[in-house]
């Protein structure tokens, strides 16, 4: 007898059958308007990110409008420090990570300029490595992720020369294990988020083509449970957000079609909650705004047509992307 597998069985609940895309947008405005939430106050070391998950879920249904963008943008450049860099709220360090969502959130609302985009670029640049790779602050640990948060961002300000691109592939490169996948730093486990972020900066460096898309396909196919839903590794739970990290990636190396699409979707719909809105990562648990991008953003990459189509790399609305000229190539 093997281990038995770890998962979750859906619960029969008719109203989660349908995607019920008012009441996910009723939540995320709710959740941004009361902010003296016992929720919202925990998280404030998340906010910046979190103000990109609420706008880009808001964004992908056709609901922006609904936001305050006027407060959005006052807050962003509050929170740009004179190095450049970008934090997650007032009096906290600049972090690549809420630089990159300060770029995505600026991109939604066409105000790039409204920060020192030269700053933005300076601070990224400043944070590679001389092999390659990158840390998320001063402070200094290295890790892919950072390495997808630095490519992003300069791709987005259409900077991408400020940094030595080749020396960034060769980190990534670096980091890829025997079974096609990627850890966070050379030799460690893969796992389904940092081969996301390993396969995005590639994509965005047109480096593609080092990747064995096979034997990661298969890997990223063996993420998905009886239940439908997806894990992010070996012997884990599924996640709705994990739907978005192994999907994307599958989009990425043109291996979408190698999962069953009928049993994610049923998954990513049991994890709704019908009488909240948003989506939790199981089903019946708390919902909260990034599961709800996550689950929206799978499901649209999944072809659902009520919700926009997303760009697998940049997790952002694909009618962007091509605004901003760049569309970065997939493999087929
Ligand atoms: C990322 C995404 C894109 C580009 C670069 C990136 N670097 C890091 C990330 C992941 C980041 C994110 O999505 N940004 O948009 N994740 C988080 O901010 C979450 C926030 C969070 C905390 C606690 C509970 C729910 C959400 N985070 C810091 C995490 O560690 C989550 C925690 C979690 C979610 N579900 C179960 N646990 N995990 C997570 O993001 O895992 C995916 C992952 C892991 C490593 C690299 C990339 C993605
Ligand atoms: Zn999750």
């Amino acid at each position: 007898m093997g281990t038995p597998i770890k998962d979750v069985k859906l619960p029969d609940i008719p109203e989660r059958k349908n995607l019920l895309l008012k009441k996910h947008a009723e939540y995320i405005a709710a959740y941004e308007r009361d902010k003296n939430d016992y929720e919202y106050c925990v998280t404030e070391y998340l906010r910046m990110s979190g103000i990109y998950w609420g706008l880009t879920a808001m964004d992908l249904m056709g609901q922006l409008e609904v936001m305050n963008k006027a407060e959005v943008l006052d807050y962003v450049r509050s929170c740009q420090h004179p190095c450049g860099g970008v934090s997650a709220c007032l009096n906290h360090d600049p972090h690549l990570l809420h630089t990159l969502s300060a770029v995505q959130i600026l991109a939604l609302y066409d105000g790039m300029n409204i920060i020192d985009i030269d700053g933005v670029v300076k601070f990224t640049a400043g944070l590679q490595q001389p092999d390659g790779s990158f840390v998320g602050d001063k402070w200094g640990e290295v890790d892919t992720r950072f390495s997808l948060c630095a490519l992003a961002t300069l791709a987005l300000v259409g900077r991408l020369d400020a940094v030595d691109v080749k020396k960034a592939v060769s980190f990534i490169l670096s980091c890829m294990n025997f079974d096609g996948g990627f850890g966070c730093t050379p030799g460690s486990e893969s796992h389904a988020g940092q081969v996301y972020c390993c396969l995005g900066a590639l994509a965005i460096a047109d480096a593609l083509h080092h990747v064995d898309s096979d034997s990661l396909g298969w890997w990223l196919c063996e993420r998905q449970l009886p239940s439908g839903g997806l894990n992010g590794r070996p012997e884990k739970l599924p996640d709705v957000c994990y739907s978005w990290w192994v999907l994307s990636s599958l989009k990425i190396i043109g291996r979408i079609h190698w999962i069953s699409k009928e049993k994610l979707v049923g998954y990513i719909l049991a994890c709704q909650d019908e009488e909240t809105g948003g989506f939790s990562d199981r089903p019946g648990d708390i919902v909260d705004p990034y599961h709800t991008l996550f689950g929206l953003a799978g499901l649209s990459l999944l072809g659902n047509d009520r919700i926009k189509p997303i760009n697998p790399v940049f997790c952002m609305p694909q009618y962007l992307i091509e605004k901003l000229n760049c569309v970065p190539k997939l493999l087929d």
